[in-house]
């Protein structure tokens, strides 16, 4: 279980005395008309609350030691139900969701001087909403009209980033449990992909089959858009037009991964759509393949956040040479980044209730080390572009992109996403059982 108690007592503990935080809900986003899109929480919002409401707000309050949780939210309003849905409304929440007080969040703008009041610091995502940024200031300067009355206004306005997010960047045994499920899940999900794919279907079938076993297994959204590529589409990074028709000879890129109670799996695969890797891709293939596994193997306590990608360009860098599609020294074609037009992204990012989590990945400019329970990507490529004169035509719309999810542990590593075939042998002999 989430212990979302105990993520706001280890960020009380990082606050200093004498502050407050404010740490608002999302909003729903209008699609079209009266359509909107499906509602997705914060993540900051939801590591704190566990509450899944839109038009709310958090408010911690940290004085003289004395820590307090106020949650602002929709009023209970029976006709407002009726059109969309449950509300908790503040009443129920302050036992549901173990909290100090709860209002209503049309109270939230008179309340918020009152918490503010003799605090030094307001920390917020300052700079990432203009509305909030006013909000928060806006009740700032009604502290600051009270002070003939001897109340002091906050000084200091805090990013409250580097402390939440380097907490969400450590992952509890709880929200591991819950990764590495999702990550089961999405691995699952590839292999329906792999089995059921035809020449002939469009991208987005395949798209849909990965959905609905998704769905099948527990999960109501994907942690981001999938990219289906086919072909050529393959070399397009985030490709999502997902509406071509696959062709016999092609290879298929899938980037997709479920979301499971608001934590994230992003796992990529690369198959041929009839089952068995021509020469050129199965060669192209396994060069990415090796500069993967090295890159894990890079991930361990004490290396640090770039000890994959260097090891991942290694192989990339060295697999091109041999293959012919660079010449010359390997160190000085990485050091002059001569594998750029085939391989133009890095090799990982953190993963977590964000698909790009957060959490820094520099500290005092140095590449960050390492730690258990840290979650990352490792999935390097190689693009050969359709128009691509410099290398032979036989290489020529050829993407490759192998992704699993990698979890930081005492000593080493362990791939939540072990589940989901990456050899060639594998990848045929799974298709061949389904297509025989
Ligand atoms: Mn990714």
């Amino acid at each position: 279980m989430l212990d979302f108690v105990k993520h706001r007592e280890n960020l009380f503990q990082a606050m200093a005395d004498n502050s407050v935080a404010v740490i608002p809900s999302a909003y729903i986003h209008l699609r079209n008309r009266d359509a909107d899109y499906p509602f997705r929480q914060s993540s900051d919002f939801f590591y704190l609350t566990g509450f899944t409401e839109d038009s709310a707000c958090l408010v911690l309050q940290k004085k003289q030691g004395q820590c307090r949780t106020i949650l602002f939210c929709q009023a209970k309003v029976k006709e407002m139900e009726i059109w969309t849905g449950y509300r908790l409304g503040p009443e129920a929440a302050i036992a549901e969701l173990t909290l100090d007080e709860a209002f209503t969040i049309t109270e939230l703008d008179d309340k918020l001087p009152e918490y503010m009041s003799d605090c030094d610091q307001v920390y917020a995502a300052w700079g990432s909403e203009k509305q909030w940024d006013q909000r928060l200031i806006d009740a700032i300067e009604k502290v600051k009209l009270k002070a003939r009355t001897g109340v002091q206004a906050p000084t200091a306005m805090q990013a409250i980033e580097p402390l939440l997010h380097e907490l969400r960047l450590i992952k509890g045994p709880a929200e591991i449990e819950l990764m590495a499920k999702a990550a089961s899940i999405s691995a699952h999900a590839h292999q329906q992909a792999m089995a059921r794919v035809q020449p002939g279907m469009f991208e987005y079938q395949l798209e849909g089959t990965i959905r609905q076993y998704c769905a099948e297994q527990g999960s109501r959204f994907d942690a981001y858009t999938s990219i289906v590529g086919s072909g050529e589409n393959a070399c397009i990074l985030h490709y999502t037009h997902n509406d071509q028709q696959i062709k016999d000879g092609d290879l298929i890129l899938i980037d997709a991964g479920c979301e499971l109670n608001h934590y994230a799996s992003d796992i990529t695969r690369t198959f041929p759509a009839n089952g068995i890797f021509s020469k050129e891709q199965k060669a192209l293939y396994e060069v990415v393949l090796n500069a993967q596994l090295a890159a894990i193997e890079a991930v361990k306590p004490g290396n640090h956040f770039n000890h994959p990608h260097e090891a991942a360009l290694q192989v990339l860098t060295q697999g091109l040479v041999d293959l012919g599609l660079l010449s010359g020294d390997v160190d000085s074609l990485i050091k002059e980044e001569a594998y750029k037009p085939f391989y133009m992204h890095r090799t990982s990012h953190w993963l977590g209730m964000d698909v790009h989590d957060v959490g820094a990945y520099k500290q005092d400019g140095e590449w960050r080390v390492l730690e258990p329970g840290m979650v990352l990507t490792i999935e390097p490529g190689l693009y050969v572009a359709p128009d691509d004169e410099t290398v032979d035509a036989k290489w020529r719309g050829i993407g490759i992109r192998i992704e699993d999810d990698v979890l930081v542990t005492q000593d080493g590593h362990s791939i939540l996403s072990f589940e989901a075939p990456k050899t060639v042998a594998d990848i045929e002999a799974l298709m061949a059982g389904q297509h025989g």
